[in-house]
């Protein structure tokens, strides 16, 4: 028998208690979406400028979509590449493609063709979600690129204009269908890893797995009916959907407001207007915030916690947050592929501001390590691996990744150093990944590294992460290319090399915010490139060449 790499299930006795210990429920989402309509009825669950979703709303546009997506040929077992930005019709497709038992696969409004491309590919995608445009950007025509590159797709549905693609909206009067009853140890839908390899990885998640996160997060939180937050982040990050996240507060029966874009002359006024009580921010947001904030935090009023979580804040940050937001601080440290860490409500801000708080679940379990992968005491720095109740044991279809990524014993390697202090609480104090976090996006060094290597001129590239103050880190592509005496100048061959990722359809965020372009690369004894001695003499280098402007 070949092994299924579709899924990896988690040992049957571990799956017991976790049944047995009440996290797995045996509901799937749509069986909890019902729940919630009988629930919470004709309460507000979204809003999103003058449009108020109740509950009963939500649960009925779901079985419409559903009825639309079946009756374009959509069935049970597809998967669907969704790229929606901030509109009620994300939770639409969502629940809707659960609804029929298909899995949406989540991608970001910021990919563009070469990594939807993938997604379809990679996946046998039946079929992709997307918008007319947005933020200036015309997704239909990605949506040709992809359709060429990925035949198996069998249809693009577009919200808005959908010029030859079928529109996503359903008909007036479609009737809801049934729900198709799904296994709550299935896959529910894939979240994507930001990764440290050449192609991006399928997080797969079940209905068990994931709707105990959000039922923990939202409870651990405190969320309730008064909740009301504020979605600012992309809706398919795994921090704003389920930690606790829109997901969370829906829920617990509060009301989610979407932001069309999470800067403050948007948002602001949407608090003060809706009354907002909580959001989640990445830190280079919180520092957009705080600075809008210092001169006049009056729109803020109803704010009683920030969430800030998706990259290392700094503790000094953390502590301007009660002052100038007049609201508690919370960090969350988490990743799509399970693990999240609160620092519980009401901990002392010593605490708060320096550490990234305990696990959600006592049956999370989590180990720090030397490279040798031998436990270190507490007070430490090491590795950070996991496994627990909703934390995957296998990337979708990527056996060779799989078998370095986790241990034989099922422990995932996050890829962070962290440092456990005695009461449990973990410190995020660096990342052995090769990966950069930029503003909380992740960029996979190898990705843009193979992109670069494409381009003829190129003889070797490696991209490293420089210190930034607003974003955490910036990216330089570190380029060595062929001897050519009659070659153009440093200046338009980075401003060439910027050219060519974006054509290759890499999402603007990956494109190198820095060029230097160096004779060799400097390499460790055994060849491979010296990274760390590549950082020094970048931010050493006076002479870094900025990418061109991003779109
Ligand atoms: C969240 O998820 P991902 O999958 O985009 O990124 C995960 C990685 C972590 O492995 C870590 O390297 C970094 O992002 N990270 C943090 C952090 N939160 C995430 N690094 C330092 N401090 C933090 N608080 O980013 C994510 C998913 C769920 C909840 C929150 C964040």
């Amino acid at each position: 028998m070949t092994p299924d790499t579709d899924f990896t299930p988690w040992p049957e006795v571990l799956a017991r208690t976790y049944r047995e210990a009440g996290y797995w429920q045996g509901e799937t989402f749509p069986a909890w979406l019902a729940g919630l309509a009988g629930r919470y009825g004709d309460r507000a669950a979204l809003r999103a400028g003058d449009l108020t979703v109740t509950y009963r709303d939500l649960h009925a546009r779901a079985g419409r979509q559903a009825a639309h997506f079946a009756a374009h040929g959509l069935r049970a077992g597809d998967r669907v590449v969704v790229q929606l930005p901030s509109v009620p019709e994300f939770f639409d497709v969502l629940f809707g493609l659960m609804h029929l038992g298909a899995r949406p696969i989540l991608a970001l409004p910021a990919h563009r063709a070469g990594e939807i491309a993938f997604f379809c590919a990679h996946a046998d995608a039946a079929a992709y979600v997307t918008v007319d445009r947005h933020a200036g950007f015309d997704h239909r025509g990605l949506a040709r690129e992809v359709r060429a590159a990925a035949p198996a797709l069998r249809q693009v549905f577009v919200l808005g204009d959908a010029q030859e693609f079928t529109p996503l909206t359903p008909p007036a009067g479609l009737p809801p269908v049934p729900a198709t009853p799904g296994e709550a140890g299935g896959v529910a839908l894939y979240q994507l890893s930001g990764g440290s390899t050449g192609t991006p990885k399928l997080i797969p998640r079940t209905h068990d797995d994931y709707l105990y996160s959000v039922r923990a997060s939202a409870e651990l939180c405190g969320l309730g009916g008064d909740t009301v937050y504020l979605a600012a982040l992309p809706l398919a990050h795994n921090f704003s959907l389920t930690s606790p996240g829109t997901l969370g507060v829906l829920h617990a029966g509060g009301r989610v407001v979407l932001a069309p874009q999470p800067t403050p002359d948007v948002t602001f006024p949407l608090v003060r207007h809706e009354g907002v009580t909580l959001t989640a921010l990445v830190p280079a947001l919180l520092q957009v915030w705080l600075h809008v904030a210092r001169r006049d935090a009056s729109a803020l009023a109803s704010l009683t916690r920030v969430q800030v979580g998706g990259a290392p804040l700094s503790p000094d940050v953390a502590r301007a947050v009660p002052d100038v937001l007049g609201a508690e601080v919370q960090q969350v440290f988490g990743m799509a592929e399970g693990l999240v860490t609160y620092v519980r409500p009401g901990t002392a801000p010593a605490l708060a501001c320096t550490t990234q708080g305990h696990p959600i679940s006592p049956h999370d379990e989590v180990r720090v390590v030397d490279d040798e992968d031998r436990d270190v005491p507490d007070g430490q720095p090491g590795h950070l691996l996991t496994r627990g109740p909703y934390t995957i044991r296998g990337y979708f279809r990527a056996p060779d990744h799989n078998a370095r990524a986790f241990t034989p014993d099922g422990y995932y390697r996050t890829g962070d150093i962290v440092t456990r202090l005695p009461g449990g609480a973990l410190r995020v104090t660096g990342r052995h990944k090769d990966q950069i976090n930029r503003g909380g996006e992740k960029i996979a060094a190898e990705e843009v590294e193979h992109a670069l290597l494409r381009h003829p001129q190129v003889a070797a590239a490696a991209l490293v992460g420089l210190p930034d103050p607003w974003l955490g880190e910036r990216s330089c592509a570190c380029v060595q290319l062929h001897p050519d005496p009659a070659g153009p100048p440093a200046r338009a061959v980075a401003r060439d090399l910027a050219a060519h990722l974006r054509r290759l359809g890499l999402a603007a965020f990956k494109v190198p915010d820095r060029f230097l372009i160096l004779p060799d690369l400097p390499r460790t004894a055994v060849g491979k490139v010296d990274k760390p001695a590549l950082r020094r003499c970048a931010q050493a280098a006076p002479d870094l060449i900025p990418a061109a402007p991003r779109s």
